[in-house]
């Protein structure tokens, strides 16, 4: 028993928070590039001006940019066989609205493919990942119109067209269900992702939040029908942020308002992307809340024909449910909910919960019966530099250790768990508040919030452990 040969042990990335390089070889700005820096307290903003967007450390971020050849070969000496990344879309489409795509951007992804390849990683690809043309955001309000959908399709089309030689693993959109995830208890309203794509400020209109949902999930299953069709062998994944979250007490009311919680949050979009339709649930559901859905003829078909090869998640976390107004908040990935007294938090109010991640497999496997990746797991936190530049994260480790623990009863429970990427294995700007201070990384990069830093690599502690729980596949732990 334990996790099957071949296994895929790497790290997760996005592009708008690790390449910098927001301006180069003909690349738009994007939607992130205008966000200014938050906090734990204060959420993000969008700001129409581009100075604004440069008191957040984004525009350079960690530059993977002119660094992909040295941190490639870092991942390797980890061990890896898998690296997930994201594209950036204005690279491709500086507007979103240019008919054929930039020469330069594809080049640059080429040599990152080409990299990771050399090195005996699979490359696996986010299209999208809480980023869009700013141009779009500005003429179409971005995902609230359906005319995204096509835009989206000619950006995602044109990567498959170049890239299915090599990039066989593909993820539609990131974290697709925080766009229309409006419910509960759960959500804060300040942080979403909303219809523009992006985790800001945004006001919180769930009509025309679900509707881009919709727009969403239209568009992912577009571009998944199209892949099988002029591309097979091609393997298209759905990304959700899973939020386990558990009744407050056996009140059959808790009880309740939990399972319409999980459906909400983490049902809905995987349902429609796994198994090709809305829930039977989601018309009442859209009835009780003003949610009025514009299907457009041909929408229902794409949905059916569009489904996806795997399930892939991200996990951080759990969170608690409950109708009695007795529940004490907590903060969280994206949502605001009640504090689990069995749990500890990281410093950003994370409830860490591996046990959560053995449940949230094993009922992901049953639900669907598709091949599942972790994609997303990790451990913020704000790291010291000793004097002589060692780094001891002996938090992360603990968290990576209890989470691959976790797995490896998920695996022997029969969920068909194909791989796993560490969220942020190198640092990068965080998309929550924009700063640099809370770090994931297994590899240290020198820059701080101010701006400052030189960008130098180092290995911190965590960075021999994970190398180790890879050679080992995921044995020594
Ligand atoms: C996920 C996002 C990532 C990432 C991670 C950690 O929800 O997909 O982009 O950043 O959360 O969040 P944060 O950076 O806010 O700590």
């Amino acid at each position: 028993m334990g996790f099957p040969k071949g296994f895929y042990w790497g790290g997760a990335t996005a592009a708008n928070q690790y390449e910098g390089a927001w301006n180069v070889d003909g690349k738009g700005d994007s939607l992130p590039d205008h966000m200014r820096g938050g906090s734990f307290e204060t959420p993000r903003q969008i700001d129409a001006t581009l100075d604004a967007g440069a008191l957040y450390p984004s525009h350079e971020a960690t530059d993977f940019y002119h660094h992909y050849e040295e941190d490639i070969a870092l991942f390797a000496e980890m061990g890896w066989n898998i690296f997930r990344m994201s594209i950036n879309w204005t690279r491709i489409f500086p507007t979103g609205e240019e008919t054929e795509p930039n020469e330069e951007g594809l080049a640059f992804y080429e040599r990152v493919f080409d990299c990771c390849l050399a090195h005996g990683i699979t490359p696996l690809v986010t299209i999208s990942h809480y980023e869009l043309p700013y141009h779009l955001v500005e003429k179409y309000n971005g995902w609230a119109s359906s005319e995204l959908i096509d835009l989206y399709f000619r950006y995602g089309k044109s990567l498959l067209d170049r890239f299915s030689g090599k990039v066989k693993h593909w993820l539609t959109f990131n974290e697709i269900n925080v766009a229309g995830a409006p419910f509960g208890a759960a959500l804060s309203l300040g942080t979403v992702q909303g219809y523009t794509g992006t985790m800001a400020d945004l006001p919180n209109d769930i009509n025309l939040r679900m509707n881009a949902l919709h727009n969403q999930l239209v568009a992912s299953a577009k571009l998944v029908k199209y892949a099988h069709e002029a591309h097979p062998g091609t393997m298209m994944g759905n990304m959700d942020c899973f939020i386990l979250s558990y009744p407050e007490t056996c009140d059959p009311a808790d009880q309740w308002a939990n399972l319409e919680g999980m459906r909400y949050f983490n049902w809905y979009s995987s349902d429609v992307q796994a198994r090709g339709a809305y829930p039977s649930w989601a018309r009442r559901m859209w009835a009780e809340r003003g949610i009025e859905i514009e299907m457009q003829p041909g929408d229902e078909e794409l949905l059916r024909e569009g489904t996806i090869d795997f399930y892939t998640l991200s996990y951080y976390m759990s969170n608690v449910v409950g109708t009695h107004g007795t529940l004490e908040e907590s903060a969280g990935n994206m949502t605001q909910g009640g504090k689990n007294p069995y749990l500890e938090s990281s410093e950003w109010g994370w409830q860490i919960d591996p046990t959560g991640l053995r449940i949230a497999l094993n009922e992901i496997w049953d639900r669907y019966q598709l091949p599942i990746m972790v994609v997303e797991n990790g451990f913020g936190a704000k790291d010291e530099v000793e004097a002589d530049g060692s780094i001891h994260d002996d938090y992360r480790i603990s968290y990576l250790r209890k989470h691959v623990a976790a797995m490896r009863e998920a695996v022997d429970d029969g969920v068909g768990l194909i791989g796993y990427t560490w969220w942020g294995p190198i640092d990068v700007v965080s998309a929550g508040t924009g700063e640099m201070r809370k770090r994931y990384g297994f590899i240290y990069v020198d820059k701080h919030d101010d701006g400052t830093g030189t960008l130098a690599r180092s290995r911190k502690d965590s960075f021999f452990y994970y190398q180790k729980v890879i050679a080992s596949n995921g044995e020594d732990l």
